[in-house]
């Protein structure tokens, strides 16, 4: 688990970046100070209890060298060292974090980098919730919703209830670019998409079609409904609404673990730019019209370039009240450490809902990264992706859920 990060700069203290390679530097060489000073690990101490105590000046240096190597391997293999540009992403999605990564070695910007990367997703059909495919509504159809931010000009493009185009974020892209809206929905953005070029094609698949039939055959269960008749947890609709609300009680096995996996995505640049997205093809069974959290900002994403980055994945009916990646930032712009951010947001939900599905993570803006996630049955730790100079490669991380 990320466990130690750099405290961002406090609100409104923020200095001008230096440039990325000057940051760099600066890091290792504070890294390399840093180490024989450090809390000596477990491996370490054993280390240089192997050394022997009192044995002699030799062996003591030797000791000290081991412990150094023995942190250095520990802080870079763990990945818990802040460096710019960084890239991290929801889930282990590890070609949406190369292509972000590429994008941005390419010269490109941390804008094109969540597009890129989140579309790499879209194409990917990333765990069947994200893209065409997966996720097929009451009616059968995959419908998309997907958003971007700018944390310069804090600029948001979103599409939500997109029908028949793919590429969700790449349509959530031209509604900064070409609109002076923020969210579109439904046929109307895709009439958009077509207008800006995108193709208008079937986002059915055999696999969405087999899971509808499925569905149907087993009387629409699970599903959205509560208090309607015929008693929506026995058999299909259409529903009317039940004169006395019963008050049903939502549970786990209804909003299960595997069918959520949106990508959410928070791009730091060398020099403090940060740039946020998510796309996913919402809840499996979902009643036609009903839009999650990803599309909406704060709540699916969040990028403020004074403060950071926060993306979430999970129960988006429940999510989204709480605004958890607005609130993670602010968070962070108050000098919080991004992995206690996202613990904060996420325990703030659970003490409505303690059995809610889900999970953030957090970046500031020197680099310094963490997540969290709600422990419920069957999720107890949650995987994320992180890519920045310190690493050879994208790295999957963990975090045990709080
Ligand atoms: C939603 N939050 O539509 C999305 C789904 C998700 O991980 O995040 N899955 O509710």
């Amino acid at each position: 688990m990320p466990g130690h990060f750099r405290e961002p700069p406090p609100a409104g203290n923020r200095l001008p970046p230096p440039r990325p390679g000057a940051r760099r530097m600066h890091r290792l060489s504070s890294l390399l100070r840093g180490v024989p000073a450090a809390p000596m690990g477990r491996s370490a101490a054993m280390a240089a209890a192997a050394a022997g105590g009192s044995g002699g000046g030799r062996r003591a240096v030797v000791a000290q060298l081991l412990l150094v190597v023995l942190q250095l391997a520990g802080s870079c293999g763990a990945g818990t060292t802040a460096a710019l540009p960084v890239v991290i992403n929801t889930w282990a999605f590890r070609k949406a974090t190369e292509t972000a990564w590429r994008v941005l070695q390419l010269g490109g910007s941390e804008l094109d980098a969540v597009e890129k990367g989140c579309g790499q997703c879209e194409i990917d059909q990333c765990d069947g919730s994200v893209g065409y495919g997966g996720s097929p509504d009451e009616s059968g159809e995959t419908t998309l919703d997907a958003m971007i931010m700018d944390g310069n000009t804090m600029e948001v493009g979103a599409v939500a209830d997109l029908r028949r185009v793919k590429n969700a974020i790449g349509v959530a892209r031209k509604v900064i670019e070409h609109t002076k809206h923020t969210l579109l929905v439904g046929e109307s953005a895709s009439l958009f998409a077509v207008r800006m070029g995108f193709p208008y094609e079937d986002l059915t698949t055999p696999k969405s079609l087999s899971m509808y039939s499925k569905w149907l055959n087993q009387s629409c269960q699970p599903n959205y409904w509560k208090n309607v008749v015929p008693d929506s947890s026995k058999s299909c609709g259409p529903y009317k609404r039940l004169e006395k609300d019963i008050c049903e009680k939502w549970t786990i096995s209804q909003r299960n673990v595997h069918n959520h996996d949106t990508i959410g995505m928070v791009v730091i640049g060398g020099n403090g730019t940060v740039a946020s997205g998510t796309s996913t093809n919402g809840g499996v069974h979902k009643i036609p019209g009903r839009v999650g959290d990803s599309p909406i900002a704060g709540a699916g994403s969040y990028a403020d370039s004074t403060a950071g980055g926060a993306a979430a994945t999970g129960d988006g009916d429940i999510m989204m009240r709480f605004l958890p990646s607005y609130q993670a930032v602010e968070y962070m712009r108050m000098g919080m450490d991004p992995t206690v951010a996202c613990q904060k947001v996420i325990s703030r939900i659970q003490k409505y809902v303690p059995e809610f599905f889900g999970a953030v993570i957090c970046a500031n803006t020197t680099g310094s990264y963490g997540a969290a996630c709600n422990k419920i049955p069957g999720f107890t730790q949650f995987h994320f992706m992180v890519y920045n100079p310190l690493l050879s490669q994208a790295a999957e991380q963990v975090v045990d859920c709080v």
